[in-house]
């Protein structure tokens, strides 16, 4: 809580691109958000460092991050934009937590394994680590909520033990926080292989839609998507393509699934990645238009992002100061 707002936190790291799935997952609960809410988005910079990047690639996708977050309606008066880099305070946070978290916790985390097994040649500490950075993201700003995809649903629980730990052990320090997420979309799947999540590190691009692709490579996309032989168009676990364009849908045009699955009574699925498609071109279109003019408007941009870290590192630091004083480091 901050003031008598209640605090969201969430954040993206700059990998491959903003997928569809990032949007209907997190990005857009986050617009949601907005009016009610002390808000915090940050670009998961140092996140994302876990894996091998090329630096002057890595640079100009953080840009391009952080300009797409602006083209779908986030707004500098009303958020906290900036890059996690830019506040030291994640950090030094991090560091703290690390001293009250297990190596067997985080051993056991899902995406620890997963990422293991995909860059084996590079096993660090940092992606053994990474929950406790987002732990530290989360805590530093005393978020209530934290809205993500559910895939992301493992870390929280992280945060909310590693706080509770904290707590019991001084004296209330951090709020413990909630994921927050949406009705549905919380899981958006690839169209190429629809038991899998919707990845944006997918090396096929034809499984994942990226916010900024043009109309034309939309359609194709959805066109190629991967259904069944079936022939319904019904929402049913057993028909995970189908299923997952219909969510996509109701997501897109805000409907729930079972209002979107009775407008395909009698029709097959060529209708079905039709409207779909449709739909999500003109949902992407302002986004993708909002984001031309915004990525040359570099002053814009880190004038946002400058203003961003300073009030997020203003918050951070009232944290930092109680946490350094409970554990008995001196005071400054
Ligand atoms: N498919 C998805 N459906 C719903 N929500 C999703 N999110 C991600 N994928 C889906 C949510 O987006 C936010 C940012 O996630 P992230 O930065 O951890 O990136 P990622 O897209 O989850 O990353 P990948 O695809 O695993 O690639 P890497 O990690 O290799 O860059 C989160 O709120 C997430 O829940």
């Amino acid at each position: 809580m901050l003031g008598d707002k209640k605090v969201v936190y969430s954040a993206v790291q700059p990998t491959g691109c903003i997928t569809l799935g990032n949007f209907l997952g997190a990005i857009n609960n986050w617009l949601k958000m907005q009016d009610d809410y002390v808000n915090i988005f940050a670009i998961a910079d140092l996140h994302a460092l876990t894996v091998r990047q090329n630096p002057a690639e890595y640079r100009k996708r953080a840009m391009s991050f952080f300009a797409q977050y602006l083209a779908c309606g986030l707004d500098p008066q009303k958020s906290i934009l900036y890059f996690q880099s830019h506040v030291h305070q994640h950090a030094e946070l991090a560091w703290i937590l690390n001293c009250f978290t297990y190596v067997g916790e985080m051993s056991r985390m899902t995406q620890f394994k997963d990422k293991s097994a995909k860059h084996a040649e590079n096993i660090n500490m940092g992606l053994l680590d990474y929950p406790v950075l987002m732990a530290a993201d989360i805590l530093l700003y005393q978020s209530d909520f934290v809205p993500v995809g559910i895939d992301q649903k493992q870390h929280l629980e992280i945060s909310r033990d590693v706080a509770i730990r904290f707590n019991n052990l001084y004296s209330p320090t951090f709020t413990v926080p909630e994921p927050f997420f949406g009705k549905q979309g919380t899981k958006i799947f690839s169209l190429q292989d629809p038991t899998q999540k919707m990845s944006k590190s997918d090396p096929d691009p034809n499984g994942y839609i990226n916010l900024i692709d043009d109309p034309d490579t939309i359609v194709k996309k959805f066109r190629r998507a991967v259904t069944d032989c079936d022939g319904r168009v019904i929402y049913s676990e057993d028909k995970p393509g189908v299923s997952n364009l219909l969510t996509i849908l109701a997501t897109v045009t805000d409907r729930t699934v079972a209002d979107v699955e009775k407008d395909f009574v009698g029709k097959g699925y060529a209708e079905l990645k039709n409207e779909v498609a449709d739909a999500v071109v003109e949902r992407l279109r302002p986004i993708r238009e909002q984001y031309d003019r915004l990525i040359n408007d570099k002053e814009y941009l880190v004038s946002v992002y400058k203003e961003g870290a300073e009030s997020a590192s203003r918050i951070a630091q009232r944290t930092l100061n109680k946490v350094y004083r409970k554990v008995g480091l001196v005071e400054r």
